[in-house]
């Protein structure tokens, strides 16, 4: 029913609604998960109260995740239900300039779920996909949940692996196990956001592209330069930037009590 009706452009919120119908969509082809849509609920809205825009601080942690990336030798991007239905195509383009492997991982696994993903990132350009089926034969003991089961020449092996959009049980011992995770999440306050080397609190379908053009742009730059960017990169002061700009946007929000005529805080 959902997928029936036609967003009127000039909606307030079309773009929103648009996202919604795709993940409907790729709900009905068996690529996102039942709970898929209630995690982008979730982060609708942490998006709302970050002002559905990329904020600096997201900006900041943007060029120190580039330049790990290009500093890496051997990337890996994590790819679950709600990623392949909203960016497959960035993840095929970032994986192609950052020379990146690209391995399903997901949390509710069934093969006809990795199968499912699989087509989808073939069909967006991918020509190699670990992690479905029998290929995810490795496991990380420290994970409790599915995630566990990993390819043995992917995340498994990885120095570097970029999360966008996940449950929080893996970074921990990702990192754990020596390796730098970038998370994508909107919520500063989850698992993921907290313990991610590098946390991005930004909206995939805004994220990914802005890491490919920021990849584009410092692919240029020396080793040294890109070793300054990440020496000086601050996690914690990213998600206390975050969680201020909330904290900012609510206060000032509260003080009128309406928000559609609201200005945006320009002292991001
Ligand atoms: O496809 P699977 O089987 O691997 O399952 C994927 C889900 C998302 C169902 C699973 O990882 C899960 O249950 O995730 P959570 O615990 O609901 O966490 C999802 C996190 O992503 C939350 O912190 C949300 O705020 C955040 N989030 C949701 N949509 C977006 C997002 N962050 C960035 N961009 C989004 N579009």
């Amino acid at each position: 029913m959902t997928n029936e009706v036609k967003i009127p452009t000039e909606h307030p919120r079309a773009k929103s609604l648009k996202h919604r119908k795709r993940l409907v969509e790729f709900f009905d082809k068996g690529v996102v998960a039942q709970a898929g849509l209630i995690a982008h609920g979730r982060g609708e809205a942490f998006d709302y109260l970050l002002g559905e825009k990329t904020a600096n601080f997201a900006i900041r942690a943007l060029e120190a995740a580039a330049a790990t990336l290009l500093m890496s030798e051997y990337p890996v991007i994590s790819v679950n239900g709600n990623t392949a239905a909203l960016v497959a195509t960035d993840i095929v383009r970032l994986a192609r300039i950052t020379e990146a492997k690209i391995e399903v991982n997901l949390f509710y696994r069934s093969t006809k779920r990795e199968q499912a993903i699989e087509k989808v990132l073939r069909e967006a350009g991918a020509t190699k996909v670990l992690g479905v089926g029998e290929d995810a034969s490795a496991e990380i003991d420290e994970i409790g949940s599915e995630r566990r089961r990993v390819d043995p020449k992917g995340i498994l092996i990885a120095d570097v692996v970029l999360v966008p959009l996940e449950d929080g049980d893996r970074s921990e011992a990702l990192v754990n196990m020596g390796k730098k995770v970038i998370a994508i999440d909107l919520n500063p306050l989850s698992r993921t956001a907290q313990l991610a080397t590098i946390t991005i609190v930004d909206n995939i379908v805004r994220a990914m592209p802005a890491l490919t053009k920021i990849v584009d742009k410092l692919s240029v730059e020396s080793k040294e330069r890109l070793a300054e960017i990440t020496s000086r990169f601050d996690n914690g002061k990213i998600l206390s930037d975050a969680i201020s700009l909330i904290r900012r946007r609510l206060s000032t929000l509260a003080k009128s009590g309406t928000h559609l005529s609201f200005v945006e805080m320009n002292n991001r």
